[in-house]
């Protein structure tokens, strides 16, 4: 039986940005679906959170990729799961940094089928929950890709560019239902971005980092709660965070 807390799902909660979010929501007193593919760190995110927070904590095992996947697990919650306040559409990834005639296809597919297709296999069955309740609200994680391209982001962006379309897209359909719709734009966060980005090459995945100060994962999930948070009366729509040393997407000032 859920208490009567809201309730947010989590799409990406075993690392880095969602993570995050599961921590910073937990705390102000929701109750958690999250998800993700690797089953040992939900488990271990359910214990931590039900003791610190003493909420509610529901997870789903699944890779978002695969539409049967997701239908069978989102709809296997129970009545009072469904019920879902807040959609934090988080999970997704990069692979890959080639120029395009380098690319590679199952690097594509992998991108696209996450970050586009899977967010939108989500945000249906959600959004249909959040039309019956009459009240929801939605949170689309972009990038600073979503707005600039960078030399071998290619895919990585077209997603993010697409993500941001969507997202113009979705507010305006979902106005009637009474459900927001807000885009989270990041620069540069360090959470295991560029290893998942780099295929593990840890080495390759921290130089990204070395010499500016990068946000931080719970940077973005304070962000995303005070966009939550706001009065019924206001939404944000697009919102771009940058470390404070990144001025565009291929711009950072190196520390001295
Ligand atoms: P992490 O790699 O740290 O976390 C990504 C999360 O997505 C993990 O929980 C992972 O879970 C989940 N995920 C990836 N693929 C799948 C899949 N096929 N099925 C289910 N879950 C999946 O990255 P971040 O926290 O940095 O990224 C979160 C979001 O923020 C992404 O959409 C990213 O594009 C965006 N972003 C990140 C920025 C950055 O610089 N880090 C900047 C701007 C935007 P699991 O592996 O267990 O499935
Ligand atoms: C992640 C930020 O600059 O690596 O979305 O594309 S970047």
């Amino acid at each position: 039986m859920v208490k009567q807390n809201k309730i947010a799902l989590i799409t990406g909660a075993t690392a880095g940005i969602g993570e995050a979010c599961a921590h910073t929501f937990a705390q102000n007193g929701y109750n958690l679906i999250l998800t993700g593919r690797r089953q040992e760190r939900l488990n271990a995110l359910k214990v931590n959170l039900q003791e610190k927070y003493n909420v509610e904590v529901c997870t789903l095992c699944f890779d978002i990729r695969h539409k049967e996947q997701v239908i069978e697990n989102l709809n296997s919650l129970a009545a009072e799961w469904q019920k879902v306040n807040v959609l934090i559409n988080n999970a997704g990834l990069s692979q890959g940094l080639e120029p395009i005639q380098d690319g590679d296809f199952s690097d594509w597919d992998t991108m696209i089928d996450t970050n586009l297709k899977g967010l939108l296999y989500v945000s249906k069955i959600i959004s249909n929950w959040m039309i019956l309740n009459k009240k929801g609200h939605i949170v689309n994680l972009g990038s600073i890709a979503a707005k600039e391209v960078y030399a071998n982001g290619n895919v990585y962006c077209a997603t993010k560019h697409a993500v941001d379309a969507l997202s113009k897209a979705m507010r305006i359909d979902l106005l009637p239902h009474g459900i927001k719709v807000t885009a989270i734009h990041p620069g540069a966060v360090e959470t295991e971005f560029s290893v998942v980005r780099f295929h593990g090459d840890e080495e390759k995945a921290a130089k990204v980092y070395e010499g500016f100060e990068p946000l931080v994962a719970q940077d973005i999930a304070e962000t995303i709660w005070f966009v939550v948070s706001r009065p019924k009366h206001v939404n944000i729509n697009d919102l771009l965070i940058m470390p404070a040393s990144q001025a565009a997407i291929n711009y950072h000032i190196k520390e001295k």
